[in-house]
């Protein structure tokens, strides 16, 4: 395999590799991505159980009930259980990380046409891994992969990168509230950071494309303005031996490793106390919460 985007990724803090994923295999993951996407609408609110996970929401942009992530889908899906511990992705991570690889994160981002939470604010993935003394070489040996499922660009809200700053440390970004409400505006956040917009690359990706990034790369994307989706499957890897506490494996001496009998706690440390399955009636969106407060209001 070529070995480009190591270098690529070390240097600009992130990389993409092209044609990652032949046209039939990225059609196979397509299709089953809808399965998933199915299985997630049959919940009224978002629901977890164990590493599995459906963010269910109403959105107002378009008046629909939306799924914008599920979480380890591999649990109930062979096709992507096989393919988050493929050969093709072992000869992408292991210049990288070596022989022996956990997978810290398994996601689908869905952005429906027309909804209003479809953006990502900028921010560096290093602030979801809520014990970070549990993990070593955070910036060197943990890296996250984004795969198009199909074609994304600025129009329906590809992911944007910033060059370079990945190796400032944690800048603390958008921590003012969630990732996906807030402001929308994302160049007054970089330039409190030191960081001139223009300096912002927004990714063009065909279906297969992969993106990697590290835990520190900046990075964010629009809302989705087109009439298409935009899906993208987010998967995070880290050197087993950095990891020793959390995390499914992946790959052990270069085998792939199925999932096991039960689930590991990979970033949902709640999972020992509560595996669930429950429900999180509670919505994150601006519009529940305004209409949550106007009920407690009313007594
Ligand atoms: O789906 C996207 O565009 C970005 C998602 C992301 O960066 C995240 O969830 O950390
Ligand atoms: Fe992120």
């Amino acid at each position: 395999m070529n070995t480009q985007h190591v270098v690529e990724l070390r240097e600009n803090g992130y990389a993409v590799i092209r044609g990652f994923l032949d046209k039939d295999e990225v059609a196979e993951l397509r299709r089953e991505s809808e399965k998933v996407y199915a299985e997630g609408l049959k919940h009224h609110a978002t629901y977890r159980d164990g590493n599995l996970y459906f963010e269910v929401i109403n959105d107002p942009g378009n008046g629909r009930r939306t799924v914008p992530q599920a979480h380890w889908f591999s649990w109930i899906n062979p096709v992507f259980e096989a393919a988050r511990r493929s050969q093709k992705m072992f000869e992408v991570l292991a210049p990288l990380l070596g022989p022996d690889i956990k997978q810290m994160a398994n996601q689908l981002h869905w952005k429906a046409p027309g909804g209003k939470y479809t953006y990502y604010r900028m921010h560096q993935d290093v602030r979801f891994r809520t014990r970070p003394e549990l993990f070593a070489n955070l910036d060197r040996y943990s890296l996250n992969t984004g795969l198009a499922l199909n074609r994304q660009d600025a129009s329906n809200g590809a992911l944007k990168v910033v060059p370079g700053h990945h190796r400032r440390g944690y800048l603390g970004l958008s921590e003012d509230g969630g990732i996906m409400v807030g402001n929308v505006e994302q160049g007054s956040e970089l330039k409190a950071v030191g960081i001139d917009p223009s300096e912002v690359v927004q990714l063009e990706m065909e279906p297969g494309d992969l993106a990697l990034w590290t835990l520190f790369t900046i990075h964010g994307s629009g809302p989705n303005v087109s009439t298409e989706p935009r899906i993208l499957q987010i998967d995070s890897y880290v050197r087993a031996e950095d990891s020793p506490e959390r995390g499914e494996w992946a790959f052990r001496d270069g085998r792939s490793i199925p999932l096991g009998a039960e689930p590991e706690i990979c970033k949902y440390e709640q999972l020992r106390e509560n595996p669930g399955p429950f429900y999180v009636e509670e919505e994150w969106t601006d519009e529940a919460k305004t209409s949550g407060e106007k009920l407690k209001a009313a007594g």
